[in-house]
């Protein structure tokens, strides 16, 4: 997995992979990270990226062209020359050289001849995601089908926006990371590639985890592992994870709930189960719509509720 982010802020990625399984995942080459700087890629003195809005409006929007050079840099055609391409059965790269483009980069360009072509043998299966507010809400679904490719292409966002030519021209994806406005897409291109990387074949430490997730939301199925206890689904099925303990089994007053102590793996499962539907019911109410529910679960569902709302009867 190759990832390339393009940026005005190409420090703000200096050391953010430098840190547990990523870190080791890139030092045993599983994946490479390449960060650009945009400003690299314009021709002014000031090295202007940004441009005030047509229509008027509060703010700056990144410019086009030089985000379209550090595409076309990285081997990047836009999107209806790779489909004229795939079209004519030639290799986008070559249509897109044909065509002129002039290619300005300040490190050598990786270039890789397959970049983008068809689907099919030999190819490289690349996306261009931009990263923005207005974007498709990321989601565990969607870092496993990006694990999946060969290489994606993170474009970050800034100011009030990016000229939306960029998003016609190249990207096959808007994504965002949540309902709230950061201040550019940076920490969003973070977070996906964290996500992303986490996914890939060897990378993590316990490769039952990922094989586990992998399953996704089919949360029923994910339920046990050999030793017959449920294994933490850390969010990615249906429902919210379980409650964690480790030693002390007495901290500050508190004990690790009892029912974990005692070895038994039914009673341990269903608690779990409980303790997952008690979350997701508090924390994620929408969870529960999706989730693959069980009579049993259910059932639970139902006391919980009525629990509660006894409880908020009384108070
Ligand atoms: Cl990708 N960008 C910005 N600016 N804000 C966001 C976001 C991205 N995802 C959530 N909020």
């Amino acid at each position: 997995m190759r990832i390339d982010i393009v940026t005005i802020f190409p420090g703000f990625f200096a050391g953010i992979f430098e840190h547990g399984v990523i870190r080791r995942a890139l030092g045993e080459g599983l994946a490479k990270i390449d960060v650009h700087d945009l400003r690299a890629f314009t021709h002014d003195r000031h090295r202007t990226v940004d441009d005030r809005p047509f229509g008027g409006g509060e703010g700056m929007v990144l410019k086009p062209e030089p985000i379209a050079e550090a595409l076309a840099a990285l081997g990047i055609a836009s999107r209806f020359e790779r489909q004229d391409a795939i079209r004519a059965g030639i290799s986008p790269q070559t249509g897109s050289m044909s065509r002129g483009t002039t290619l300005v980069a300040p490190q050598t360009p990786q270039f890789d001849s397959r970049a983008l072509a068809p689907a099919g043998e030999g190819a490289l299966q690349t996306r261009v995601i931009l990263l923005s507010a207005q974007g498709r809400r990321f989601t565990q679904a969607i870092a496993r089908e990006l694990a999946a490719l060969d290489r994606i292409v993170l474009v970050c966002g800034r100011y009030e926006g990016v000229d939306e030519r960029i998003n016609e021209l190249y990207c096959d994806r808007e994504l965002s990371i949540g309902d709230y406005v950061l201040s550019g897409g940076e920490l969003a291109a973070a977070v996906v590639a964290d996500a992303v990387l986490r996914l890939l074949p060897g990378v993590l430490g316990n490769e039952a985890s990922r094989e586990f997730e992998s399953f996704g939301e089919e949360d029923a199925k994910i339920d046990s592992d050999v030793e017959g206890v449920p294994r933490s689904q850390h969010g990615a099925g249906g429902l919210l994870d379980y409650p964690h303990y480790t030693r002390p089994a007495e901290f500050s007053g508190l004990r690790v709930p009892e029912v974990l102590m005692n070895g038994d793996h039914a009673q341990i499962r269903r608690w779990r189960r409980e303790q997952q539907l008690r979350k997701t019911l508090a924390n994620r109410p929408d969870l529960l719509e999706r989730a693959q529910l069980s009579t049993e679960d259910d059932k639970l569902l139902d006391q919980i509720r009525r629990e509660r709302a006894e409880f908020d009867a009384l108070h």
